[in-house]
């Protein structure tokens, strides 16, 4: 039996939301989309009447649509990999890192702590983004999981994408991200 359900995806451009690249809506802060979303996050995938939210998520549901293409991995434990990076890059990554740089209010009701706040972040960044490096490089395929590229290889492209916002140059010295970037034909 074949299975194709009806898909709507809430994205913004460059956002997190980017891995999921299937139809897109952008919509994000108004009172129709936190109706849709009350945690007025992206990405939000609607399959049929299914509202799905989450980035791990909503990668999980795309890569259901299509599992030959083993997006989450091709043994159980690279499926255990695959999500040991997204939850990672979702909670650390994202929102504590980012999260501190970017949305600086959501962590305390005092400017004056801020650019504290801030320079804590992009130490955290710093740190993740090694890591990243690392562990890519690690199995010398240019993929996080395996020999393969799974859902945690998009979501690494915009966290590089996000280097250069962060400092002009910063991504150069992450060379296994800018390779990513270079490979990014996928
Ligand atoms: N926990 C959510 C976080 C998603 C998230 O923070 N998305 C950003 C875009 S990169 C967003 O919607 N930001 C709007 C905001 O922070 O107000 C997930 O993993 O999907």
């Amino acid at each position: 039996m074949s299975f194709e359900p009806s898909l709507k995806l809430l994205h913004s451009p460059g956002a997190c939301s980017f891995p999921n690249l299937i139809l897109a809506r952008v919509g994000q802060m108004t009172p129709e989309f936190a109706s849709i979303n009350p945690k007025r996050r992206v990405p939000v995938l609607a399959i049929d009447n299914e509202v799905i939210t989450e980035m791990s998520a909503v990668l999980t549901s795309i890569s259901s649509l299509a599992p030959e293409k083993n997006l989450l991995g091709r043994s159980t434990i690279e499926t255990i990999r695959v999500y040991e990076w997204l939850n990672w890059l979702s909670t650390v990554v994202h929102s504590q890192a980012m999260g501190s740089i970017w949305r600086t209010e959501r962590y305390s009701n005092d400017p004056a702590v801020y650019p504290a706040i801030r320079e804590k972040g992009l130490e955290t960044i710093r740190e993740c983004y090694a890591m990243i490096n690392e562990k890519v490089a690690e199995p010398g395929t240019g993929f996080a999981v395996g020999k393969g590229f799974t859902a945690v290889d998009p979501f690494l492209l915009v966290l590089y994408c996000w280097a250069s916002r962060l400092e002009k140059d910063m991504g150069q010295d992450y060379p296994v991200l800018c390779g990513l970037r270079e490979e990014a034909s996928w």
